[in-house]
């Protein structure tokens, strides 16, 4: 239970806070004393000034008096009082981020990697996920990269924010207490569909878990190539781009294009076959059709050949 100046604040959650889903969560004694401070003299300072400008208001037959110039009692006083304010702050928001910034032994380790605009989340086994799956009370280590630009990942009900650079790994912690769902958001705006870079955190039960994870990463060998294109369609981040029912976004719907003729921004034509779409999610930007800008962004070495293949036989399906 944290309190203020006696007085019972919420442990996680309510009114100030997204409900927690963590025991631990580092931050939110800081915020509810830097809140309790605020209020404190919000409250001092507004109610003296509506007291003063009431009770000193311009009156006929009163001249303003000189006032007092100095007073070192008084000087002294406000200069020791938020000194001692600044350091409890400090002492406070230190610890946790000690706390924050260090995680324990033996944390499960999981890879992230972000890219415009979706979430990779790689599991131990190589499978690749756009949500993030976990064991409930074991520590969880997340190192993350970014694909592109600069991307930061946050899970508020886990009380987890860090940034994701290019070129470079951070990484974070979280022990998520809770079995349940959780919202996962981009926090760092990296273009057009920066709002929709979402996810969710499932935590599991370890069982659940293992029981999950064997499963995912079998879809390939175990579902027809068409249905496991549909999944990698899923969880490769297509569908950001990409939608099946015909209407254009960022890039061309998939729906139909399977052996039409393309116009492509340099003035030739390409026919949709195999070929042409292997060589679109390898080099996308060797034929760029008309009409779109060149933002797709290669999976050499994200997908392999099955995955293109299974991702040409779910293309096919979509009349
Ligand atoms: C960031 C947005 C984005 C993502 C994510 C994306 N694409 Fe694209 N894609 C585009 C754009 C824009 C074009 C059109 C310009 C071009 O041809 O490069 C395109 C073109 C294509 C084309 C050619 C379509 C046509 O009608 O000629 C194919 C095939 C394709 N993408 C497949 C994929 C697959 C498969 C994935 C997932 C593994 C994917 N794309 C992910 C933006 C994206
Ligand atoms: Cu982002």
């Amino acid at each position: 239970m944290i309190s203020f100046a006696g007085l019972p604040l919420a442990q996680s959650g309510g009114f100030w806070l997204p409900d927690s889903a963590t025991n631990s969560p580092a931050m939110d004694p800081v915020f509810y004393l830097i809140l309790g401070i605020c209020s404190f003299f919000f409250l001092l300072v507004v109610g003296l000034m509506v007291f003063f400008v009431v009770h000193y208001r311009r009156r006929p037959g009163v001249v303003p008096q000189k006032t007092a110039s100095h007073n070192m009692l008084l000087e002294l006083t406000w200069t020791f009082i938020p000194l001692v304010i600044v350091g409890a702050i400090f002492y406070q928001g230190f610890t946790a981020y000690i706390r924050m910034q260090t995680p324990p032994p033996n944390c499960y380790d999981l890879r992230v990697s972000a890219r415009q605009w979706a979430w990779q989340f790689i599991y131990p086994n190589g499978h690749i996920d756009e949500n993030l799956h976990v064991p409930v009370g074991e520590p969880i280590r997340l190192t993350m990269t970014s694909e592109d630009v600069i991307h930061g990942l946050w899970i508020p009900a886990l009380r987890v924010k860090m940034d994701i650079v290019p070129g470079r790994y951070t990484s974070t912690w979280f022990r998520a207490d809770k079995v349940g769902t959780y919202n996962l958001l981009c926090t760092e705006y990296c273009g057009d569909e920066h709002s929709d870079m979402l996810a969710t955190v499932e935590v599991h039960t370890r069982e659940d878990y293992d029981a999950w994870l064997k499963d995912a990463g079998n879809y390939l060998k175990t579902l027809p190539p068409a249905e496991a294109g549909k999944v990698l369609y899923q969880r490769r981040g297509c569908f950001q781009c990409h939608s099946v029912d015909g209407t254009a976004g960022t890039g061309p719907s998939f729906k139909g294009i399977y052996g039409e003729t393309h116009d492509m921004a340099d003035g030739t034509t390409a026919v949709v076959d195999d070929n042409y779409i292997r060589q679109s999610i390898l080099e996308p930007q060797a034929k760029v059709r008309s009409g779109f800008q060149p933002v797709m962004a290669t999976y050499q070495g994200l997908v392999s050949d099955d995955d293109i293949t299974a991702l040409i036989e779910y293309i096919k399906t979509l009349k």
